[in-house]
């Protein structure tokens, strides 16, 4: 299996090739990862190439293979360690970076078909990729979330994955702080209940005040993988402006800035979509970093979270 990889404001990509799964069509690929409930699982040998010791902790797979849709240059599957992503922005603008590397990309433009919808990867100047990602809305507002010592109140929201978007006026705390907090209420939402369309709410996005004088707003989001996104994170940005749209507070085609919890920044605007949906565009550089070679191997120890210390 050969790999590039890549990150994306921080975030980390890993494209993966195969002959075998190239020349399958992305829902052959799902079909066979599917349980008797309909979620997609992938097997834990695919999972191990993006897991520790093998790749950094927040690494995000991106398996290329055959498109469905006659409308689309390549099938791309994400996921992480730990589970089947629906749609990854920053994931798109790293496949984005590593199929231009290679010549793929004549005309600057690309789209994917990924498990939520067909995206356009387009390349834009000084080493940056935009995309315009599948229509993001909110499902839910107002939703009380009881954390023990204190009640929050979000929005579920769909942006490509399952959102559970909180508003904070406060500066960032530690990385581990906001870990602890995002994970409390991820599993507060579990235990009542509380969903997304297509299943559990799988990542919880904080909006914060920005360190930085050049963005609007700054993001805090943990992932299925139960760390945090580098990147500002392109579906929360997404499931972000969705909510700012329906609640009157950014109008079509403004100019948004989101900071990352490593002071990265994503570009980001939208344009309005039927069903009460958005359609958000996210403008990001992204930098190669890495290629090689893999073995797929059945390693499921390192899959649920190896550490030097276990
Ligand atoms: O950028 O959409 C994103 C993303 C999802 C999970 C990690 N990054």
């Amino acid at each position: 299996m050969l790999f590039t990889d890549s990150h994306t404001e921080g975030e980390p990509t890993r494209v993966l090739i195969s002959d075998a799964h190239r020349s399958r069509a992305l829902a052959a690929l799902l079909d066979g990862w599917k349980d008797a409930s309909g979620s997609c699982n992938p097997p834990a040998s695919l999972r191990t190439l993006v897991a520790n010791p093998r790749a950094p902790e927040a690494c995000v797979g991106a398996l290329l293979c055959r498109p469905n849709s006659q409308a689309a240059d390549f099938g791309v599957f994400f996921f992480n360690a730990q589970a089947a992503l629906g749609m990854c922005g920053h994931g798109a603008i790293g496949v984005g970076k590593t199929i231009d590397q290679f010549g793929g990309m004549p005309t600057g433009v690309i789209r994917l078909e990924t498990r939520a919808g067909i995206v356009e990867v387009r390349r834009e100047h000084g080493g940056a990729y935009s995309f315009e990602n599948v229509p993001a809305s909110v499902l839910a507002s107002g939703v009380e979330v009881e954390l023990g010592d204190r009640r929050v109140r979000g929005e579920v929201v769909y942006g490509g994955n399952e959102f559970f978007l909180l508003e904070e006026a406060r500066p960032m705390r530690s990385v581990d702080a906001e870990l602890r907090f995002t994970r409390s209420i991820r599993d507060a939402l579990a235990k009542q209940g509380v969903r997304g369309r297509g299943g559990p709410i799988d990542h919880v996005a904080l909006f914060l005040q920005p360190a930085r004088s050049d963005a609007q707003e700054r993001s805090f989001v943990l992932c299925p993988n139960d760390t945090y996104d580098r990147s500002p994170c392109g579906t929360g940005s997404s499931a972000r402006l969705a909510v700012l749209a329906s609640q009157g507070r950014l109008r079509a085609e403004t100019p948004h800035a989101i900071e990352s919890a490593i002071g990265s920044r994503f570009s980001t605007s939208y344009r309005d979509a039927p069903s009460n949906s958005v359609i958000v565009r996210i403008e990001g550089r992204a930098w190669i970093t890495a290629g090689g070679a893999l073995e797929e191997q059945e390693d499921p120890a390192q899959v649920h979270g190896w550490t030097e210390t276990d």
